[in-house]
């Protein structure tokens, strides 16, 4: 490696939404990670962030294009895999129409990489049929802030309020393994006893919680929304909430009082299993923390844990009326968020890579927003698509009669990481024509026709937009390894085959000027900023609009809701909810509950921590967290092989024993592909507002592989093929 230029670079952690600041340094032997100083990690990085150099010399980097022929992926020379894929693209389109042609993104895109994802598919394909993978992830967050704040920050506050908050009630969120750094925030609440968290598992943030002096309500998997509603009544009917601030920033309040009048905490216990004393508990230490009670603060935080259920979006809005009950929403020092979880998740859900918008936060069914997006792109309103299929019912239709008969992936492996994933498999196979723009060969790249290297992280220029709405700069620290190139050069070159209007530039700061306009006047309002300003002063919080010439630059929004709620009244909606459950509950033939999530050290598909040697060797494998009583009772010891299946699929992992997760509950990680997959298993069922998928809750039958006294298992089949 050429070291002749070595500077340190300043940038940000490849990973998660907390976008820990890390400094690369290019050494003669490699590349080596420090963590940075920034107000969301603090000098601090997870075991994630300190390994991944290592990304930068995986043994199986893709680094030429390849083509399938004769079943085959085969290397050829960009030339020839762009005149390949445009001519296709083309093709197909004529033949079905441009619908036929879908793109999913990716939540880990730089801002300007999903912008121009987003105009790439609706000015150069023409097509609807965009989505991408925070539909899996945030989808229900945001619906429920926007319905109800007017807004979708997932933080609409800086991270580093928490640290003078009295209490945070946090519900399916496991912090501790999936944001560290982000923990340090939480260690004053936590020392003093205000740590609520909310998991079916004793997982190692609701250890700290208890250990702490704090509460740990673990309650039957998708129950949180009845939990919800028994916290806020219990606050109405003790007199605790804050009612001034009802009667003046908030509207429907009355309504959501009658909606939750009903669930007395004996009954909130019959449903959840959480105790009555707990319940109370929990709902007088948050209701302490109030202003309008003399505390210094309050928080309710949502994570995956209770947003991936087929009602999501409903209990979302019900943590969102139990904080607006206690007065917290737009006040220094209290408030709802949501933890966005992927590294530029925030950014894009708001740039045009979703099925139903446009950049800024724009709706694409808003005819002032398609005009204003076609203006900056130099084409016709009425040449836009409107909305598309969401993620979930995208995948399903590929390859169906009418469906779409091609799909362009970018930044997501779906073959791991969808729901009802061997479902997902089938459709795959179905396809015409499946292209994948990756950095490695993951499992969903392995199943195309056509694969193309991209650069990532540290080899690129750009902007991420962490969980709390900072816009922060991504900066190259070294060169891309010869034959990789970036996405934006992909995009304008397919764009210039395929005849497309418009412009496809491929510098980082110029898509991101263009993006700015795009996004002016909308909500998530970007124009004041570029990437000189960014570089200027590190990060700013959107929106920050542009100001007219002479004026004093816009400072940026790092809490949005102080004065008003940006809706039609500037009053929050209190909207009231129900409880429906879970779309599949345990009976007799599947008797426990199946929740999945994540470890410490592999992110999501593990399609890039699996290729790292540290956090492999640390979690080499899948495995079943189940009660000590659970097996005993189903006969399996700690370590054995077992077997999870449902009506969806069989998976195959060892048992690890804990008594931290409830014992009619099991729980098993996602990173891993092939016989240890759990979402061969897991349920595609969808939140009806949202259209996110319920990851969480399903029900499955546990059998040790050989039964004690019982000859060995024949080998798994595999259920599906999926190759192609
Ligand atoms: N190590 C690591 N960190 C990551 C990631 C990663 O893959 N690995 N991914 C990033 C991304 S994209 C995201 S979205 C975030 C996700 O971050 P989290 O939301 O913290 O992650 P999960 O582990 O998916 O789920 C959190 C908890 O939800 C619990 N849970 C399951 N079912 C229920 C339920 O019905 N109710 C309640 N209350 N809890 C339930 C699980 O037991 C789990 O402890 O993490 C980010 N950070
Ligand atoms: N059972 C279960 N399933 C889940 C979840 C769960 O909790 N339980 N969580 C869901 C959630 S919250 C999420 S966010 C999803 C995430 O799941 P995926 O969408 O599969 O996410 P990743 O594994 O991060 O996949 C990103 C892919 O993009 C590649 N990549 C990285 N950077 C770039 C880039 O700049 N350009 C391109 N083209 N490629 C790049 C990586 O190598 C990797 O192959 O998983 C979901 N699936
Ligand atoms: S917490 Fe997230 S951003 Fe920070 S080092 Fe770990 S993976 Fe990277
Ligand atoms: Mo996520």
């Amino acid at each position: 490696m050429d070291v002749t230029e070595a500077v340190p670079t300043a940038t940000h952690c490849p990973y998660c939404a907390l976008q820990c600041a890390q400094t690369l340094t290019r050494t003669p032997t490699g590349v080596e990670v420090s963590a940075r100083d920034f107000p969301t990690n603090r000098g601090g990085m997870c075991q994630k962030g300190w390994t991944s150099a290592r990304l930068l010399d995986v043994p199986d980097r893709l680094t030429t294009p390849l083509l399938r022929v004769g079943g085959e992926l085969v290397e050829v020379d960009w030339d020839t895999a762009l005149d390949h894929l445009a001519g296709r693209l083309a093709a197909i389109r004529a033949e079905s129409g441009p619908d036929a042609v879908a793109v999913f993104g990716g939540g880990g895109l730089t801002n300007e990489k999903a912008y121009q994802l987003g105009k790439f598919a609706r000015v150069a394909l023409g097509t609807a049929n965009i989505d991408y993978n925070g539909r899996f992830c945030m989808s229900s967050a945001a619906a429920a802030a926007n319905r109800s704040l007017g807004l979708d920050r997932g933080l609409p506050f800086p991270l580093e309020d928490l640290r003078g908050a009295q209490a945070v009630l946090l519900l399916g969120s496991n912090l501790a393994e999936t944001m560290p750094p982000g923990l340090n925030h939480l260690a004053d609440v936590r020392a003093g006893g205000g740590l609520l968290v909310v998991d079916p598992r004793r997982s190692a943030t609701a250890a700290l919680a208890a250990d702490g002096g704090g509460l740990h309500l673990q309650p039957v998997p998708g129950t949180d929304l009845p939990v919800l509603l028994g916290l806020t009544h219990v606050v109405l009917r003790d007199g605790l909430a804050d009612e001034q601030y009802l009667a003046t920033r908030t509207s429907g309040a009355e309504d959501v009082r009658a909606s939750v009048s009903a669930w007395w905490p004996e009954r909130v216990e019959q449903v959840t299993g959480v105790p009555v004393a707990s319940l109370v508990r929990a709902a007088r230490r948050l209701a302490a923390a109030s202003p309008v009670h003399g505390g210094t603060g309050g928080y309710v935080l949502t994570g995956r844990g209770v947003e991936q259920s087929s009602q999501g979006t409903d209990t979302v809005t019900a943590a969102i009326n139990l904080a607006l009950v206690l007065g917290l929403c737009g006040r220094q020092g209290s408030g709802y968020g949501a933890i966005t979880g992927q590294g530029n998740g925030q950014g894009g859900r708001e740039h045009g890579q979703k099925a139903d918008q446009l950049p800024g936060y724009r709706m694409i069914d808003d005819p002032a927003a398609r005009a204003h997006v076609a203006g900056v792109w130099g084409v016709h309103p009425d040449s836009l698509p409107g909305r598309g299929l969401p993620a979930v019912a995208l995948l399903a239709s590929l390859g169906t009669p009418g469906g779409p008969r091609a799909l362009m992936v970018h930044g997501a492996n779906v073959r791991v990481s969808a729901p009802n994933a061997g479902d997902v498999a089938e459709r795959l196979a179905a396809l015409d024509l499946l292209v994948v723009c990756d950095i490695v060969p993951s499992e969903t790249a392995r199943l195309a026709d056509v694969v193309l290297p991209v650069t990532q992280w540290a080899e690129e220029e750009g902007t991420m937009t962490s969980l709390e709405g900072r816009v922060i700069r991504r900066r190259r620290a070294v060169p891309a390894p010869d034959g990789v190139r970036s996405e934006l050069w992909i995009l304008s070159e397919l764009a210039r085959r395929l005849g497309a209007p418009s412009r496809w530039p491929t510098a980082p700061a110029e898509v991101f000027d263009e993006l700015a306009r795009a996004s002016a006047g909308g909500r998530a309002d970007y124009s004041g900023l570029s990437h000189a300003r960014l570089d200027g002063g590190e990060a700013l919080f959107w929106p920050c609009p542009a100001v007219p010439a002479g004026s004093p630059a816009h400072p940026g929004t790092p809490r949005p809701f102080l004065d008003r709620f940006p809706t039609p009244d500037g009053r929050a909606r209190m909207v009231p909810v129900e409880h429906r459950g879970p779309q599949e509950r345990p009976d007799a033939g599947r008797p426990l509950h199946l929740v999945t999530g994540r470890v410490l050290q592999h992110y999501q598909s593990g399609a890039q921590t699996r290729r790292v040697p540290e956090l492999l060797a640390a979690s080499p494998e899948a495995f079943a967290e189940l009660h000590p009583l659970t097996a005993e009772r189903l006969g399996v010891a700690d370590g054995v092989w077992v077997r999870l299946s449902n009506r969806r699929g069989e998976v195959r992992v060892r048992a690890r024993l804990s008594a931290d997760v409830r014992t009619d509950t099991v729980f098993v990680p996602f990173h891993f592909p092939g016989a240890g997959s759990v979402n061969e298993i897991t349920n595609d069922a969808v939140d009806p507002v949202s259209q996110m998928p319920e990851f969480k809750v399903c029900a499955v039958d546990l059998r040790p592989e050989v039964p004690a006294g019982a000859a060995p298992a024949p080998a798994v089949p595999t259920r599906r093929g999926g190759g192609r």
